[in-house]
This record gives structure tokens, sequence and C-alpha cells, in this order.
């Protein structure tokens, strides 16, 4: 394929030859006109390096609280503690809320909350211990790298340390979320409160370190600009290339509905894919790109299985940081329902746990096979 557009044309001859793209790189794909161009590359680069399939898991998310101190402008969800419509669960509910939906069979608790100024580091250890008591072949990936330094301010101990005393207790991985943008000017304007870009990596880093896998992310659509994005990206691979912690890249579309930033236009399903597809290509060393249906949309999240993504994230069963934005999605797909986008988008399903080793059902039980 030779391409109109000259940048898109150097970067395909670039990918060719095995160089890695650089800033200039992102920046022009970012801003070329031609989409399919950029999903043509993506997409070559994701079956090189996955062939045909898409991966989903059957996972459960838990928000333990809503409560927040930080009042970040991007978001919807945290309260203040004194909100008479703030809820914290106790850890009787968690373990409960855990349980249900059990059914299918939950491979993953994705457990992540507001930054709550009175639980304490020991209530999450022991919440942890609870939930592996009781769910013992359940992975707990739990805890952004923001709760991470707020649990660390907090309880007045080194970030490390508390990552060492939560991996005791049995969180098995952390997700990717917090990392917004990381660029100093975006996070004072829609973050103030929360740690900086560089702690973000820090934290992460020590994380990898500990033998702990993580996700990253960043949120798009709102006051950033391309070249903030580019840097981004640039961060997450240069962390990457030291400790190859990173399983999966996770692009968050930002959503207005409710928060400060409420007159901020949504992001568009052109402008969704691209990014898929351009971190697919930048982040040559992130294995897996993942299209988090509850953000993008099923339909979009199937889509993007053409333009560089080979995840479309699990069961999830219930959702409240995007919808309390005003997603309008679903909260809950079943895995038939996944199976189905999956094979419709031309692609094979692969079940997978949380470190991406395939899940083998029969009937309603599971192993993974190692
Ligand atoms: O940390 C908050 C973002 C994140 C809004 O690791 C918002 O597998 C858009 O990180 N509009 C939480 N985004 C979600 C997240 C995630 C989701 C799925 C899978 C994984 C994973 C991680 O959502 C937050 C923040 O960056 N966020 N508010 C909003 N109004």
């Amino acid at each position: 394929m030779m391409f109109e557009d000259q940048r898109l044309q150097r970067i395909r001859e670039k990918l060719d030859a095995g160089e890695r793209l650089n800033y200039e790189d992102g920046v022009a794909l970012y801003r070329s006109p031609d989409l399919l161009g950029v999903g043509w590359l993506a997409n070559r680069v994701r079956e090189q390096k996955h062939g045909n399939k898409t991966f989903f898991n059957v996972n459960r998310h838990i928000n333990p609280t809503d409560v927040c101190v930080a009042s970040c402008r991007l978001c919807a969800f945290g309260k203040r503690v004194r909100d008479p419509k703030a809820y914290t669960m106790s850890l009787e509910e968690v373990w409960e809320k855990a349980g249900h939906g059990y059914t299918e069979a939950v491979t993953e608790f994705h457990i992540v909350g507001g930054l709550h100024p009175e639980l304490t580091l020991d209530w999450y250890c022991e919440m942890l211990r609870g939930l592996k008591e009781r769910f013992p072949q359940v992975h707990l990936k739990a805890f952004t790298m923001v709760e991470i330094g707020y649990f660390a301010q907090r309880s007045k101990l080194t970030t490390r340390e508390v990552l060492v005393k939560l991996k005791e207790a049995g969180m098995d991985s952390l997700p990717g979320g917090g990392a917004e943008v990381f660029s100093d000017r975006v996070r004072r304007i829609i973050c103030d409160h929360k740690i900086t870009g560089d702690q973000w990596i820090n934290v992460a880093r020590e994380a990898h370190q500990l033998g702990l896998h993580s996700n990253c992310t960043m949120l798009y659509g709102h006051i950033e600009t391309e070249e903030d994005r580019v840097d981004h990206l640039l961060r997450l691979r240069a962390l990457q290339d030291e400790t190859q912690g990173f399983q999966t890249f996770i692009p968050l579309a930002f959503h207005p509905d409710n928060t400060p930033l409420e007159h901020i236009p949504k992001t568009t399903g052109f402008g969704d894919i691209r990014e898929i597809a351009v971190a697919r290509l930048m982040l040559d060393n992130i294995p897996h790109i993942k299209a988090y249906w509850v953000m993008m949309t099923e339909k979009i999240a199937q889509i993007a299985q053409r333009f560089g993504s080979d995840d479309i994230d699990g069961t999830i069963v219930e959702e409240r940081i995007y919808h309390d934005a005003g997603a309008t999605t679903s909260q809950n797909l079943r895995r038939g329902d996944l199976l189905r986008l999956i094979r419709e988008a031309g692609r094979e399903p692969v079940e997978r746990d949380t470190l991406y080793r395939p899940v083998e059902r029969v009937e309603n039980a599971f192993t993974v096979l190692v």
C-alpha cells in the first residue's frame, strides 16, 4: 500500500525497516487526514503481534467508596466525605458485592475507589485478605498509582512500603488508571490535587520492580494537545523499556457530563479509533491495546479490533466512574455477548486471565492453562 500522505509513507518505511517511531511521527499520525491509512498500519502491527486473536476476560469491578479528597475537574465519581450521596462500603459489603455474579466464574476483581480520608491502609489490606480467603482463585487487580501515593501519604510510609504491604495482603497487579495526561500544565487544570506525572511513573516503576504487573492509560479529549498525548505515550514507552511491567494500554475518552468541564464536547468515533491506532504504533513495547467497551461503546470497541486493538476488556458487571459521567453503555455484558462482538469483527475470541494466560471453560467450571 502506498500512501498519498507523504508523512504516512515515511512512517510505513520506518516500520518496514523495524525502526522505532519518534515524537514527530506521533504528531504526524494524530494529524494525518488518512485515518484508514493510520488504521491499516496499526492493524498490521496488531496482527504481527497477536494474529487474529482478540482477548477478553470475565471480571467484576468493585468500587469500595466514592469519597475522594481530590476533587479532580475531570471526574464525576468522587464525592466529598460529608456529601449525603457519597457511599463507603463496609468490609462485609465489599466481600458480599464480590460474590454477586460469581456464577459466571469471574477470574478478576478490578478494585479502585476514591481517596478516602479515613480508611486506613490496614483496612485495605484486610479487604484484600478477606477477598483472597473467599475467592482464592480470583486475581486481585487493585488500586491505581494515585491511590498508592495517597495511602503512602496517609500512613507515612514510602510508596514502595505500601506496595509491599498490599502485595503481601493479596494484591496481584494494578490497573492503569489515574495517569490522565502527564503534562504538568494539563494536570494543574484537570486534576490539580493528584500525584504528578513523574510520581505516577515512579510508583509504576516500583510496582514493576516488585514483580507486580500493571496496566497504563491516557485520558484524552479534554484540554490536552496532540503534542501532550505523544509526550505521554513516549513516557510510558520509556518506562516500559526499563521494566517491561505494563501489560496493556487503555486510551480513555473524556466523558464530560456532571463534571466541572461539562462544556467540553464529547470525543468522536473517528477520534476514539485514531487513539487506538496511534497507541498501537507508538507503544511498540507494550503487548496489548485495550478498547474498553464501557467507555467506547460496544460498537466502536468492535471496530477497534481492526484498527490496532487486541483486547476488549471484560464483563465488568457494575461500572460507576463512566456512568456517573454520562456513559450510556450497558454496565454488564455476559461472556456470550463478548464472544459475539469479537466473532462478528472477524476475530477469534480468547478468554484470558489478568496475566493473559488462556482460560478454558468446561460448562460452568474453568481452569487456567499455564
Ligand atoms: O483513573 C475518571 C478516568 C479512570 C472520567 O487497567 C474518566 O484494565 C473519562 O483506569 N471521563 C478509571 N475518564 C478507569 C480505568 C480503567 C478502566 C478499564 C480498565 C482498566 C485496566 C482501567 O477513568 C480514572 C480516570 O483516568 N476517568 N473520570 C471521566 N469523567
